[in-house]
């Protein structure tokens, strides 16, 4: 364990004395995924559904210099409202903390946030990845690399279709990081339940990845577990709708000059804003039903 300073929030530091399984949560999906309030709804069904699956919620954020594992009401509250809240990753986590300032965490900084605290599972909504056009932009999200050293589950509906995902899948195999379709063989793309591409691999319950998990950390192996949780059929939208979507979105942000760390909130803003909310209450549905599993999972470690 570590000697760096975490500030837990009550329910937290009282699961962590009595052994309940806990559920890490990012933040950056609540500050530059969705916009208010509907993100703050989001935020707190998505706890609520961590506390109905037997585990207790820690969402992770930087406050004032403080890194949070466990938001209580208010400062959940504050955050969603927030405005010009930095997006922190892997580089930027220690020099929020160290200058005493407030930032979210990417999938990559909740991960590191994670280990820290000694939780082993954490849900999301998708991680980030290759980008299109990667090629020329080198744009590759700091979350691939996170998932091949940091040794935390992480529950996600695959990946985007604004990403190259066919590309985000090699960097995951060269990287070593196990990517795991739960109930079904293809990669599930984020709003549509499935994809064109084969998962790499598949697992059938909490349990069995619960069991990959806990023989990864005996192997000794430092990364993590990427489970793939396709969407509930009731909820996709189909990826032929969005493709012209997300296409149009991608080509504003080439006309707008979007760059580095804007990007993946700019286009999911764009697309929120071109389906009229349709992305959202997709998202919502995801995202939900990942903590759902992730709950599982983490009670099944536990025993
Ligand atoms: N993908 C989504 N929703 C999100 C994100 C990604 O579908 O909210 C957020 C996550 O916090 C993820 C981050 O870790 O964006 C990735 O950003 P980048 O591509 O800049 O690494
Ligand atoms: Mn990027």
């Amino acid at each position: 364990m570590t000697s760096f300073p975490l500030t837990f929030s009550a329910e937290v530091a009282t699961a962590r004395k009595n052994g309940t399984p806990i559920v890490a949560l990012e933040s950056t999906i609540i500050t530059h995924g969705m916009p208010y309030p509907q993100n703050l709804e989001v935020a707190q069904q998505v706890e609520a559904d961590v506390r109905e699956g037997g585990a207790i919620p820690a969402t992770i954020a930087v406050i004032d210099g403080e890194l949070h594992i466990g938001l209580d009401p208010e400062q959940l509250t504050a955050l969603a409202q927030a405005k010009g809240v930095a997006k922190l990753s892997r580089a930027d986590m220690a020099v929020c903390i160290a200058s005493g300032g407030t930032g979210a965490t990417t999938v990559a900084a909740t991960m590191i946030a994670a280990k820290l605290a000694g939780i082993a599972v954490f849900a999301t909504g998708g991680i980030g990845g290759v980008h299109k056009g990667a090629e020329e932009s080198f744009d590759i999200s700091a979350d691939l690399l996170e998932l091949a050293q940091t040794p935390v589950t992480v529950v996600a509906a695959g990946a985007k279709a604004i990403l190259d995902v066919a590309k985000t899948l090699e960097v995951l195999e060269t990287q070593g990081v196990p990517v795991i379709a739960y109930g079904q063989d293809s990669f599930p793309a984020f709003w549509s339940a499935s994809s064109l591409l084969k998962a790499p691999l598949r697992l059938d319950s909490a349990a069995d990845i619960a069991r990959a998990h806990q023989t990864r950390v005996a192997m000794g192996l430092p990364g993590g577990q990427l489970i793939a949780n396709p969407i509930p059929k009731d909820a996709e939208i189909p990826a032929g709708e969005l493709a012209p979507v997300i296409a149009q979105a991608q080509a504003d942000a080439t006309v707008h000059r979007i760059t580095g760390k804007g990007v993946t909130p700019y286009l999911l803003q764009r697309i929120f804003e071109l389906t009229e909310g349709r992305s959202l209450t997709a998202n919502i549905a995801l995202v939900r039903n990942n903590a759902r599993l992730a709950a599982k999972i983490a009670s099944e470690l536990a025993t």
